[in-house]
């Protein structure tokens, strides 16, 4: 059955008609080009490489961008709803767009010099190169303040010790933007594929997240020239603020992976037929559809205002926290619940479900937990750090 979206609040009719536009052709290339193909690649803990010069054919590498640097210059709505599409596929899809965009073209484009601009964005925007974001470490996670991973200034640039760890397409990336301290104060490096005492081995062993590489990064007396490192960067509320720019993606990318469970368990439950009747047709079953479809819309509510918050420059970071929180957590229960509904079918890899519901275990850890965003929302209410 042809894939229509999930609309109760006819929030289409809100949408410009070139923000649809963009939507549909993403939907189109996940129907052709991703839905085909991903079981498969999950299965093999491979992510497929072959369709990414197609997505930035489409232009969903920064497409906030503007013109003059490779992007599109869109708006944050059309952002959102790319991010969207995109994890109806698969998370993993979703998180390569995320890392280029948010995390690797977003700190160039705001902290980088013009130099740098001109140079990396063009080229990340048609995935002639590829990026990766190394905030993480092996003993600093939620807390990434406590990072020991350090620079010291040497003639004609730095050199860089220490290793992240969990880091997306960290193996495959032909440049990573490194965070680590420069006299105690966090700063923004660049570090190409090939540098010396730089190593990237891939993670292995995931039953989360299969379809994207996930990898440490291992800095041994690495030496980064001086043109490499993020000027304007300056503290930790640099990488904070690319954490903001991807978590935003992630409130619409999953609320598109909850629009794909409850939509399969829909269909499902229209024609699996029970005691005589479809399962559709018991109150049980109703209960459990009406209540994802709440979730849903409530989630695209969430998701709409904020890309207008953003446009409008009036977004705070914790109104970020509250849609990744939410949609995360709203988007975990929807693939349960509809993994639920398709009995015994809903654990093959025929359906999606099985998939998605693994995958938001990771989504639902990364760029910052469900507890650090409760946290984050603690915070703002009473003004009161919970944190330590
Ligand atoms: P704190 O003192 O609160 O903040 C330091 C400065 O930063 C500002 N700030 C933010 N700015 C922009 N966006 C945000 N989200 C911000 N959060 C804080 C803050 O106002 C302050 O500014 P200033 O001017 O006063 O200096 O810092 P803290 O050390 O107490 O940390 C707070 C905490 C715990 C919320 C933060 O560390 C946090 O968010 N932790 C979670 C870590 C996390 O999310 N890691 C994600 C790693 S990347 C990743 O997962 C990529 S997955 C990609 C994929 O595959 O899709
Ligand atoms: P911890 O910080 O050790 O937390 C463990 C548990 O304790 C969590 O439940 C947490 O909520 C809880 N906890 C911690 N502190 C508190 C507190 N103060 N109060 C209450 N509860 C608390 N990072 C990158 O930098 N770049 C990437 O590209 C990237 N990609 C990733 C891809 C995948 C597949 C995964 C799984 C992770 C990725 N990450 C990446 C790392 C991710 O951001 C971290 O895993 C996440 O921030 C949590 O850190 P942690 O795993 O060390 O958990």
């Amino acid at each position: 059955m042809e894939y229509k979206g999930v609309d109760f609040y006819l929030l289409d009719n809100l949408f410009t008609e070139e923000e649809k536009a963009i939507r549909d052709t993403v939907r189109d290339f996940v129907n052709e080009q991703i839905l085909p193909i991903i079981e498969k690649y999950n299965q093999e803990m491979k992510f497929p490489m072959h369709i990414v010069p197609q997505m930035a054919e489409l232009g969903l590498f920064g497409p906030t961008i503007p013109a003059e640097y490779g992007g599109l210059g869109l708006n944050y709505t059309t952002y959102g709803l790319i991010m969207q599409e995109l994890e109806r596929g698969d998370s993993g899809i979703r998180s390569f767009a995320s890392v280029q965009s948010s995390l690797v073209m977003y700190p160039i484009y705001t902290f980088g010099s013009e130099e740098q601009k001109k140079h990396w964005l063009p080229k990340l925007a048609a995935a002639e190169k590829i990026g990766c974001f190394g905030l993480t470490e092996p003993d600093f996670g939620s807390n990434p303040s406590g990072m020991i991973t350090k620079a010291e200034k040497v003639e004609g640039g730095y050199v860089l010790n220490g290793a992240k760890m969990w880091i997306t397409n960290g193996t495959i990336a032909d440049v990573a933007v490194v965070w680590a301290k420069l006299d105690g104060k966090v700063k923004g490096f660049l570090v190409e594929k090939g540098t010396k005492g730089f190593y990237a081995p891939e993670t292995k062993g995931k039953l989360s997240l299969r379809a994207s590489v996930t990898s440490e990064l291992v800095f041994e007396d690495c030496l980064i020239p001086e043109e490499n490192i993020l000027p304007n960067s300056s503290g930790l509320k640099s990488p904070l603020m690319c954490l903001t720019q991807a978590r935003y993606g992630i409130a619409w990318g999953v609320t598109g992976l909850a629009m794909e469970c409850y939509n399969t368990a829909l269909n499902y439950s229209l024609s699996r037929i029970q005691f005589g009747k479809s399962i559709a047709s018991f109150q049980i079953n109703q209960q459990k559809l009406a209540v994802m479809l709440t979730e849903i819309t409530k989630a695209q509510l969430l998701n709409y205002r904020l890309g207008k918050l953003i446009d409008e420059k009036k977004m705070r970071p914790q109104h970020v926290s509250m849609a990744k929180r939410n949609n995360c957590e709203i988007a975990k229960n929807i693939a349960s619940t509809a993994r639920e509904m398709l009995g015994a079918n809903g654990i093959l890899d025929e359906y999606p479900i099985m998939r998605h519901l693994n995958n938001i275990e990771s989504v639902k850890t990364y760029e910052g937990t469900h507890e650090m965003h409760t946290l984050i929302l603690g915070q703002d209410i009473t003004g009161i750090s919970a944190f330590e």
